[in-house]
């Protein structure tokens, strides 16, 4: 890292941050005692802290800055759109023209079956719009004891009452009682983790099973949904084998329960394809989106609806008493249009699909002959890598979980690169636009990282 300047006051930014500002998923005394790093710039994937140290954004931000950061053509088209109608609602029977060409756009680049939009700010609203509206469908349909969720162990869906329940974060679901009642949770497809002496291919095929048994416990007439992330993102970049969806798509095509594709993470490109569904060849009722939509420049979310549902939401008749004072605000909307005509423009989803993705896939699946790592995978531009103290026994963890992760997360930050820790595991996330010599580099700060990681187990012992 090269410390060019020193123009912001670090230590004052910092004992403010401390006293008035309460950060998301952190224990705070923890981080007040230690103290913030502030970012103050973003370019391309590159960060640059307070002090001018330059990062490799290797989460591109929390998995959504597709585009990469500090685009002006965005920060423009929100300025126009703000000069033009910076604000105004969606409801009473208004729109407004950037609200209207995005709902065309997101149709157009949507599997087929899925034309209608309906808008929030954030993943988290997005499931809670998804819980509400699946019930509601069932309630049109007639048959309003179809109630009941099932979601995946391990599964993330936000951190709202709605977001959490669905989740499987038992950490989460033990601060405030839930999940609310209705939500059912079966296992996820972690073959590293919870494959024992299984094939990948068996264990795809038990593990989505569980989900016809948990049918049949709960009742086929009692279940509105199944929801899950096509890979789980904040679960640790858990690839499901290739069994699991094939047979997932089996079990809900003789039972009349809606497909949930949760789409925050997978959607726009991540995969190499618009969207997860696409990747997996799935037909989901409903496809919760966030993040990428507008690469993150401005808060914006979405349910896509299928015309399927349609028909019980929409056809039918009836109102669905919910909504937000921002549901497609015009200002995030004309971000999300500025930042899907970059990406079709610049071809990006083509870009991870035949070239970056390949690239820095075969250059991170090689850090799998690292001592320390017990698995290095990637699908598209998401990868993890399992830590471990023991190569070759994957039952073999570290004691005090998450820790190894941490330390790990932490000799990345100083080594110039963002990697984000699960449990033992590290994740990358980059955003789409990654050149070779970026993904070069990359690869690099991983390979210095995780000697520095092991040199410091070593004399931890604990290697
Ligand atoms: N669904 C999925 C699949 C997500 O990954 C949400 C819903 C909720 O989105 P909002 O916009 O409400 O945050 C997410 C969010 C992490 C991390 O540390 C992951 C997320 C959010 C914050 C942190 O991996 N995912």
């Amino acid at each position: 890292m090269t410390a060019v300047s020193n123009i912001y006051p670090t230590a004052a930014l910092r004992a403010a941050d401390a006293a008035h500002h309460i950060h998301p998923f952190t224990d705070t005394k923890a981080l007040n005692a230690e103290g913030s790093r502030i970012i103050t710039h973003a370019d391309g994937v590159w960060l640059t802290d307070s002090d001018g140290n330059r990062i490799l954004d290797g989460m591109a931000g929390l998995w959504c800055v597709q585009i990469g950061h500090g685009r002006q053509e965005v920060a423009d088209a929100v300025h126009r759109q703000m000069s033009e109608l910076s604000y105004y609602n969606t409801f009473f029977k208004t729109t407004h023209p950037p609200a209207v060409a995005l709902s065309e756009k997101l149709a157009e680049l949507a599997p087929a079956h899925i034309n209608r939009v309906f808008y929030c700010s954030s993943g988290s609203e997005a499931n809670d719009t998804v819980f509400r509206m699946a019930r509601f469908y069932w309630d049109q349909m007639g048959k309003p004891e179809k109630k009941a969720i099932i979601g995946r162990w391990n599964g993330y869906h936000g951190s709202t009452l709605a977001g959490t329940s669905l989740g499987g974060m038992k950490a989460m679901h033990g601060q405030g009682d839930l999940p609310v009642p209705g939500v059912h949770h079966i296992d996820q497809p972690y073959w590293f983790g919870e494959g024992g002496d299984m094939s990948p291919e068996d264990f795809g095929i038990q593990v989505a099973r569980k989900l016809a048994e948990k049918i049949d416990e709960i009742g086929e007439d009692k279940i509105a949904a199944f929801i899950a992330e096509p890979i789980q993102g904040a679960g640790g970049v858990i690839i499901p084998p290739e069994t699991y969806w094939p047979e997932i798509k089996k079990i809900l095509a003789e039972r009349d329960i809606l497909l949930v594709v949760d789409e925050v993470i997978c959607g726009f490109g991540r995969l190499g394809t618009w969207f997860g569904s696409d990747y997996y060849g799935l037909e989901p009722d409903l496809m919760p989106i966030a993040k990428g939509l507008t690469s993150g420049y401005l808060p914006m979310g979405g349910v896509l609806v299928s015309d399927r549902v349609a028909e019980g939401l929409i056809d039918k008749g009836g109102e669905f008493y919910h909504g937000y004072t921002y549901s497609g605000h015009p200002a995030c909307a004309a971000a999300a249009l500025a930042n899907l005509e970059i990406m079709q423009r610049e071809k990006l989803v083509d870009y991870v699909a035949d070239d970056i993705g390949p690239y820095l896939q075969k250059r991170w699946t090689a850090l799998g002959d690292h001592p320390l790592v017990g698995e290095a995978r990637m699908k598209g531009l998401m990868g993890a890598l399992e830590l471990v103290p023991e190569k070759g026994n994957r039952s073999k963890k570290f004691a005090n979980e998450g820790t190894v992760g941490t330390l790990c997360r932490d000799i990345s930050f100083n080594n110039g690169m963002v990697m984000r820790a699960v449990r033992d595991s590290m994740i990358i996330s980059p955003p789409l636009v990654l050149s070779h010599d970026e993904a070069d580099q990359l690869v690099a700060i991983a390979r210095k990282t995780l000697d520095d990681t092991y040199v410091e187990l070593k004399r931890q012992g604990k290697v």
